[in-house]
């Protein structure tokens, strides 16, 4: 009983049982990989005093950075059970619904202006819809991240250097058919086991984009960043659509209107970042190795577009000769 007792007392706060008189009419949980040194941290702190200001107190977010909270696939349950409110995701949504997969499809997108293209494209909005219809969230606009990059302690310049290689994947459908037709052995696994298993060799690599490899402290269990790029994405913000449609409708206009300016003040911060971060992770020891990015194209390419359906292949065509 002792043992369950700090977890009862977090569900009895977080379900409200224990009404504070400070509280504001709508407290928005949130829940994020990242820690507070992120950009989506950040731009949901600013979110939340933004939102605080133009609603008067009647609208206060918290923000639970590191999956302190919950991991991802769990704050997404913990969403749509209404429990909590907020968090960022993207093509774990996969796991909902597979036009989700778009988002961080291997070798897909070549630079941010693809990507704004597909985001504001048909594609994007059949995201959107998908994401409301078939998971239950809202999206709250989107962060652009930076290219994927493979993290080892062996230099990876080619796949044949990859054999055998244990990496940890998001739990993503996609990422297991990439690593695993490349040669290496993906493992899925939540953000926050990533470090302490890497430092326990328990997994060998994990990729990312530079800002969560410096965010998370792989420089300090990682030596190469192999620059393999294979993967531009974006996540969103996200809010439960029952939660959402609880606002009064000035609240709502608030709120979108404050979701529009977090997305403008996250990409600020975003494009500021991106060198910075990658100059720290080579100040922190990392050697960057230069790879020969078509060989890895080329051994996964047709393995990625097996492992979708019909109707995905076709979207992916078309957005392949657009
Ligand atoms: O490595 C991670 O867990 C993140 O960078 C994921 O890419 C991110 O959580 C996406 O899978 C978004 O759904």
């Amino acid at each position: 009983f002792k043992k369950a007792l700090p977890c009862l007392f977090a569900l009895l706060s977080l379900s409200g049982c224990k009404p504070d008189k400070d509280e504001p009419e709508f407290l928005l949980r949130t829940a994020l990989l990242v820690n507070e040194e992120h950009t989506w941290y950040k731009a949901f702190v600013y979110f939340g005093e933004i939102l605080e200001e133009r609603s008067k107190g009647r609208i206060k977010v918290e923000v639970y950075p590191s999956e302190q909270l919950a991991k991802e696939i769990e704050a997404i349950r913990l969403i749509q059970a209404d429990v909590i409110d907020m968090t960022t995701t993207g093509s774990t949504l996969t796991n909902w619904f597979e036009v989700a997969t778009f988002c961080e499809l291997p070798f897909l997108m070549q630079d941010s202006t693809d990507m704004n293209r597909y985001i504001n494209g048909p594609i994007g909005k059949l995201m959107e819809e998908e994401m409301i219809n078939k998971s239950g969230l809202r999206p709250l606009g989107h962060f652009e991240r930076g290219p994927r990059h493979l993290t080892s302690n062996r230099p990876i310049r080619h796949p044949d250097d990859l054999k055998g290689l244990i990496v940890r994947v998001p739990n993503v459908p996609s990422f297991v058919t990439l690593w695993k037709a490349l040669g290496a052995k993906p493992t899925p696994m939540a953000f926050s086991e990533v470090f302490t298993s890497l430092q326990q060799g328990t997994i060998e690599a994990q990729e990312n984009p530079f800002a969560l490899i410096n965010n998370a402290g792989f420089a300090e269990v990682q030596k190469y960043l192999n620059l393999t790029g294979h993967v531009m994405s974006w996540v969103y913000p996200v809010m439960g659509e029952k939660q959402f449609q609880r606002l009064p409708p000035d609240l709502k206009e608030i709120f979108l209107e404050a979701a529009k300016d977090m997305q403008a003040y996250e990409h600020r911060l975003f494009l500021e970042n991106e060198k910075k971060v990658q100059d720290a992770l080579k100040a922190k020891g990392m050697e960057f190795i230069e790879v020969d990015k078509e060989a890895f194209q080329q051994k996964c390419e047709e393995a990625i577009y097996n492992s979708l359906s019909p109707e995905m292949q076709k979207i992916y065509d078309q957005l392949k000769v657009e």
